[in-house]
């Protein structure tokens, strides 16, 4: 008989090292909106995929940095949160990057807490050898790193090695969720967090960080999923930018999402989405209920 495994690994990081494409690839779906801008991803979010008897919960942190603002407070807040209960530690970085001071942080951290995590030195298709090698030797001096991976988590290079040797590691448990479950999020949350990466593929700059999204409604009708959307700006310039010329850009934003939802839901979609202005939504304890992350103190 063989013995059942389950092990909660957290991805962590700076900001854009890769985190979420990479969970995405260990879990085979996507469940973690990806962007090429920073703080796309603010709450944990945990992926589940099995590998033979082994269930590993993927949970997929924030970027870790040092944040000044109230939301960027929450953000890498939430990220030590889910650390916090993780079995496993991976942090990943960006080859190109190298140290940066963001993972030069995490590493203290590690230190200081005597944690063990595995390095994953990702975006190995965009660096040379010659800055590679030297990078894993540089990192794995600092003696907090039990195995270094060196993976593209875009073209998928590496990421099975990793996947396995998760699993050899879990320990033995109980699953924690039913083998056919891909994640914990409920679908309006995956929805809204379409809608957001949307909105950071078409806003330019600073934009996206003002924006939160909430599924006000889903409604599942003959053959349609009805889901009714709101996107919440801080001033009313925003709100303007969002729309578009002639409300141009909601509804290119719209119909991407809405694609999107189609191909997970495996059917047709209405989407409607509402802009609204809400000054100061960083600083309201329900937002930041509604976007699943907890209010800094
Ligand atoms: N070239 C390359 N780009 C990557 C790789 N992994 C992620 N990226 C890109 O890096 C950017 C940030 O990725 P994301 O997963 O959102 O990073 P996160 O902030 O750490 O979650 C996106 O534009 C990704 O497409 C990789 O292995 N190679
Ligand atoms: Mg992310």
């Amino acid at each position: 008989m063989t013995t059942k495994k389950c092990s909660y690994v957290a991805l962590m990081g700076a900001p854009n090292a890769g985190k979420s494409t990479l969970a995405n690839a260990l879990c085979g779906v996507k469940f973690s909106i990806v962007s090429p801008k920073v703080q796309t991803t603010r709450a944990n979010m945990k992926g589940i995929c099995m590998v033979g008897d082994a269930q590993l919960v993927l949970i997929d942190t924030p970027g870790i940095f040092r944040p000044k603002k109230v939301l960027e407070k929450a953000i890498v807040n939430e990220a030590w949160r889910g650390v916090a209960e993780a079995d496993s530690f991976v942090l990943v970085v960006d080859s190109g990057k190298g140290i940066c001071r963001e993972t030069a942080d995490i590493i203290e951290t590690l230190k200081h807490r005597n944690a063990q995590a595995i390095l994953v030195l990702n975006k190995v298709d965009n660096v040379k050898l010659e800055i590679l090698l030297p990078l894993a030797k540089e990192m794995d001096e600092t003696g907090v790193f039990s195995r270094i991976f060196m993976i593209s988590a875009l073209c998928g290079d590496g990421v099975d090695d990793l996947k396995k040797h998760l699993a050899e590691i879990a320990p033995d448990s109980e699953w924690m969720f039913p083998p056919d479950q891909l994640t914990d999020a409920p679908m309006r949350f995956l929805a809204a967090e379409i809608t957001r990466e949307k909105l950071f593929y078409n806003l330019d700059q600073e934009l996206p960080y003002s924006v939160a999204v909430v599924t006000d409604s889903w409604k599942e009708g003959k053959g349609m999923t009805t889901i009714n959307q709101t996107i919440f700006v801080m001033k009313d310039g925003q709100k303007a930018i969002i729309l578009g010329k002639g409300g141009e850009l909601i509804k290119k934003i719209g119909k991407s999402a809405r694609l999107e939802l189609q191909t997970i839901i495996g059917g047709k979609v209405n989407l409607f989405l509402f802009v609204k202005v809400r000054k100061n939504w960083t600083e309201n304890p329900q937002m930041y209920h509604d976007i699943g992350i907890q209010m800094p103190q």
